[in-house]
């Protein structure tokens, strides 16, 4: 499997800074913000600040680094947003995962119990 990662897209674009965010928290290798169309009381993305297109293209080629601050994001997030009771993280990937931006990001969902959701 090869890994193809366009950064036309918005993703990286909001990590240019080309176009606003709602920003929860931040790291050197990480950026989190809330979901623009929200789910669930608390819905955050966590995105890597690399070019990863994917969940498995992120494990196999980020450093150590990478992947240790990506973690470290999602756990402040958690720590942050309110969601000692529970919360779903969710890595839609390409098509089959019915995934529409092609930069790796991790749905953080709270704040409410959900739905149970199994295909
Ligand atoms: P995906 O299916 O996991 O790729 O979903 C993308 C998510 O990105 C989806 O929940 C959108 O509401 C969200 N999003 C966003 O937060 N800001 C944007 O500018 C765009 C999509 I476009």
């Amino acid at each position: 499997m090869t890994f193809d990662y366009d950064d036309r897209n918005i993703f990286a674009r909001i990590l240019r800074g080309e176009i606003p965010n709602s920003t929860v928290f931040e790291n050197d290798h990480a950026l989190a913000f809330k979901d623009i169309a929200p789910q669930a009381p608390v819905h955050v993305l966590v995105i890597p600040k690399g070019p990863y297109v994917s969940l498995d293209h992120f494990a196999a080629a980020a450093s150590a680094d990478e992947q240790v601050g990506f973690f470290q994001a999602v756990a402040e997030v958690c720590r942050i947003s309110g969601v000692d009771e529970g919360f779903r993280a969710i890595a839609n990937t390409r098509s089959h995962g019915v995934q529409d931006v092609p930069h790796f990001h991790l749905h953080i969902l709270g704040g409410t119990r959900l739905g149970r959701m199994l295909p």
